[in-house]
């Protein structure tokens, strides 16, 4: 006899092509109007779904968790990151969290280069400027930014999209340092050139682009403290497409207002979807609105991962994207 089709509910409007497949291989809610649940509304999605397909915005801690039917076996993540879940919870209750890795990679590295040449180079400013009428001519000392080549790029947690980012620094002529729990393998280090700084003190201090490329944990969370972000040399830049949390941004935004750091790009923000307004008006940041990973073809790899995890699941097997506390 075949399987039940699991009860599969979405929490939000995912690219057409996955939900199509998602209502052909299982018994699948869609949200057609893409409304954000509420508290309520995932509670009742927590007692009806065997399997619920979660995105970040879905804020599953363990209160939440502690309200789930008994049948809810999976919680099948859209996205990487998996700090808005109480992976330990659902663990204590039995229920399987999953992930996206490794389809984003490429995307979220492109993003960040693109965010350190916007801020070094000023190109959002550059090109607000004209669209404001106001270019009245070249001249030989306007709008001035930071040369790339033969500067130094830190790198603060060197996983997948660091390396990818790490990469792509190299050919823009930027020597890469990074900082890791551990170095990263020898051939990997060998091929960048890499230096690891078990200090992350030392290597603020020492680079001229910093990157945040660390997942969001209790461990990471304000690892750049404004006592971090001084140690930062003035005219650095500091980028950051991983998690808001991991930056002290209020800190950050002082800095930046008083011409203590020379500029930086954001793509997320502590208390995401608000932003600091201190940082809306400063003119030497770029700021973008959580978009590292948006390209069409990395949202419907995303979704491929979803489903293959939950048919995984769904067979008898271990989903190939797992996430164990331990391993957080
Ligand atoms: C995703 C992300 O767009 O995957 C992640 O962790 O931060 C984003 O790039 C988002 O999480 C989708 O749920």
């Amino acid at each position: 006899m075949a399987p039940r089709k699991p009860k599969v509910v979405v929490t939000r409007k995912l690219p057409d092509a996955v939900e199509t497949r998602m209502r052909e291989l299982f018994d699948t809610e869609l949200n057609l109007d893409d409304t954000p649940m509420n508290v309520e509304t995932l509670v009742a999605a927590l007692s009806r779904a065997d399997v619920l397909a979660s995105t970040i915005t879905d804020r599953l801690d363990a209160a939440l968790i502690a309200r789930a039917g008994d049948q809810l076996k999976l919680i099948a993540n859209f996205g990487v990151g998996i700090d808005h879940i109480d992976v330990a919870a659902a663990h204590a209750r039995g229920i399987l969290v999953t992930n996206t890795p490794g389809v984003l990679t490429e995307d979220t590295a492109d993003l960040t280069m693109g965010l350190i040449l916007a801020a070094a180079r000023r190109l959002v400013e550059g090109a607000n400027i004209l669209q404001a009428g106001e270019f009245h001519g070249w001249t030989p000392t306007w709008m001035l930014g930071r040369r790339l080549w033969g500067k130094r790029l830190g790198i603060v947690g060197m996983g997948r999209i660091g390396q990818a980012l790490a990469k792509r620094a190299r050919a823009f002529g930027l020597s890469i340092h990074y900082h890791n729990r551990k170095p990263v393998n020898a051939r990997v280090a060998e091929e960048l050139e890499a230096t690891y700084w078990e200090s992350l003190d030392q290597m603020l201090a020492r680079t001229d682009v910093v990157s945040v490329n660390c997942p969001h944990t209790p461990a990471t969370y304000h690892l750049l403290s404004a006592r971090r972000l001084k140690l930062m040399r003035p005219h650095a830049i500091l980028v950051n497409t991983a998690r808001g949390e991991i930056i002290d941004e209020a800190a950050l935004a002082g800095m930046l207002q008083r011409g203590e750091l020379a500029g930086a790009g954001l793509d997320v923000y502590e208390h995401e979807p608000a932003v600091n307004p201190k940082l809306l008006k400063l003119p030497n940041v770029v700021l973008l609105p959580h978009m590292s990973s948006a390209t069409i073809e990395g949202r419907i790899d995303m979704g491929e991962k979803v489903i293959i995890n939950i048919r995984t699941w769904m067979d008898g097997h271990r989903p190939p994207d797992r996430i164990i506390p331990s391993m957080l």
